[in-house]
């Protein structure tokens, strides 16, 4: 502003010089004040639209949670439980039946008696058993002696022959005869001598002594019958033919 100020000035005298002197006698005037600024211009039109940025980086962990994932396939079985604790006893049922007044039950009975006999004349047409009244004997057809003979007449639900009458004593013959071997008896001496037993510990009431036998005074403390139907005390170790009784 001042450069142009005074270049104002500078033409002024030139141009007055240059016309006559008389005529430029007056002062120069103090120059006026700058004017004010003009009013700012207005927006320019919006420009082109830039390239898009990179990306950012990655946001610190913590952010928000995904959606959930699919389900994952089905575990091998688990070890067994414990075993619960024993539920309540029932309440008793109502009364049943006299087994008396049952008449499917008897007849059942009936028939199945009728069945057991049926076998029981099978095995009697065979040689398989005797029987005496209730008394069924029968035997492995082995030799061993009494305490083998003991058990395994025992392992089968039964026990060794004890002839407790002349009848019973025939029955066990006949085996005896079969197989033409002498057999122990169910009957053992007790702790005294020519005390003999059966095997529940009761003295034995029916005897088939041989002529001057029981003779062990004592030493023999097992009972053998002979094929003939008699008696003998004898040792226990021997192998005789197991005859046992159901
Ligand atoms: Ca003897």
């Amino acid at each position: 502003m001042y450069f142009q100020l005074s270049l104002f000035v500078t033409v002024m005298l030139v141009t007055c010089y240059a016309q006559s002197l008389d005529k430029c006698a007056g002062a120069a005037g103090i120059p006026g004040t700058p004017g004010q600024n003009g009013l700012p211009g207005r927006d320019g039109r919006d420009g082109m639209k830039g390239d898009t940025g990179v990306p950012g980086p990655m946001g610190p962990p913590g952010g928000q949670t995904g959606p959930p994932g699919r389900d994952g396939l089905t575990g091998p079985a688990g070890a067994p439980g414990l075993q619960g604790i024993q539920g309540m006893k029932g309440d008793i049922g109502p009364p049943g039946l006299p087994a008396s007044m049952d008449d499917e039950l008897q007849h059942q009975l009936v028939n199945m008696n009728k069945r057991i006999k049926k076998l029981e004349g099978v095995l009697f047409l065979d040689g398989k058993i005797q029987h005496v009244e209730e008394k069924i004997l029968a035997t492995d057809g082995k030799e061993v002696d009494f305490k083998t003979s003991k058990a395994n007449c025992e392992n089968v639900g039964g026990s060794m022959a004890t002839p407790t009458n002349a009848d019973e004593n025939n029955a066990i013959l006949t085996i005896l005869k079969q197989h033409n071997r002498y057999a122990y008896l169910g009957i053992l001496e007790g702790a005294t001598p020519g005390d003999f037993q059966d095997l529940d510990g009761q003295r034995v009431n029916y005897t088939n002594w041989r002529k001057n036998e029981p003779s062990g005074k004592g030493k023999e403390n097992c009972v053998e019958m002979f094929t003939d139907g008699t008696w003998n005390d004898k040792a226990c170790n021997q192998n005789r033919l197991t005859v046992c009784e159901f």
